[in-house]
């Protein structure tokens, strides 16, 4: 079973205008001490994708010695995953099964799965995925037609339904972060509420979730 850190950080393309900002906001994130980042891009086409991908990696590792490479993760894409030597990828319920997506990035790297309520937290649980994310728990910006909010409730219930590591996602702040791991998810899921000043924020949640 994989150790999640408390903080697990998600760099949406779609909140910065134009690439170097949103590699610059990767820079400041793991110079605070994110050890785990997940790239999210929406719009953007394979090609673009996978140089902002190959540079997030290029940066990453420039900033840190070989064992203590902070992980990155793709969303949405196995096939950019292998592309860019990410260490793992995260899909969704639209996207290719957790098994299908296993078959292309092999046994080692990691596999998350979004979920929104109960069922699927159960159909995650029997599947190879290393986390599960379940949300949103509060209410989000930034997802498209999001799901139901699920409430902390939400979080306790879906605790009760699997003992793979768990991630709370949706309007996390580093004032409900607390009550997401109290609620018994193992991290915590952030992308608006990092953004504003990536380094500091990132240094107020590791401070509080520590
Ligand atoms: N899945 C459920 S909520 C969400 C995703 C990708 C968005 C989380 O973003 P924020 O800004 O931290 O609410
Ligand atoms: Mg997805």
């Amino acid at each position: 079973m994989i150790s999640l850190p408390r903080l697990y950080a998600i760099l949406d393309a779609s909140c910065f205008s134009n690439s170097e900002d949103l590699l610059r906001a990767a820079e400041e994130l793991l110079a605070a001490g994110v050890t785990l980042l997940q790239y999210r891009n929406k719009t953007g086409d394979a090609r673009a994708m996978l140089t902002q991908a190959l540079e997030l990696i290029r940066r990453s590792r420039a900033g840190a010695p070989a064992p203590h490479y902070p992980r990155l993760i793709m969303n949405d894409r196995a096939d950019l995953c292998l592309a860019a030597e990410f260490d793992g990828v995260h899909v969704g319920q639209g996207d290719l099964s957790p098994e299908s997506a296993r078959k292309i990035i092999g046994g080692e790297r990691w596999l998350g799965v979004s979920t929104h309520n109960p069922r699927q937290v159960a159909e995650a649980d029997g599947t190879s995925a290393d986390y599960i994310a379940i949300g949103p728990v509060f209410p989000t910006a930034s997802k498209l037609n999001p799901d139901p909010v699920i409430g902390l409730a939400g979080v306790q219930l879906a605790r009760h339904l699997t003992r793979k590591p768990l991630v709370a996602i949706g309007g996390i702040t580093s004032e409900n972060c607390c009550a997401a791991i109290e609620a018994g998810a193992d991290s915590v899921a952030v992308i608006s509420d990092l953004i504003r000043d990536p380094g500091k924020s990132a240094e107020e949640f590791l401070r509080i979730l520590e």
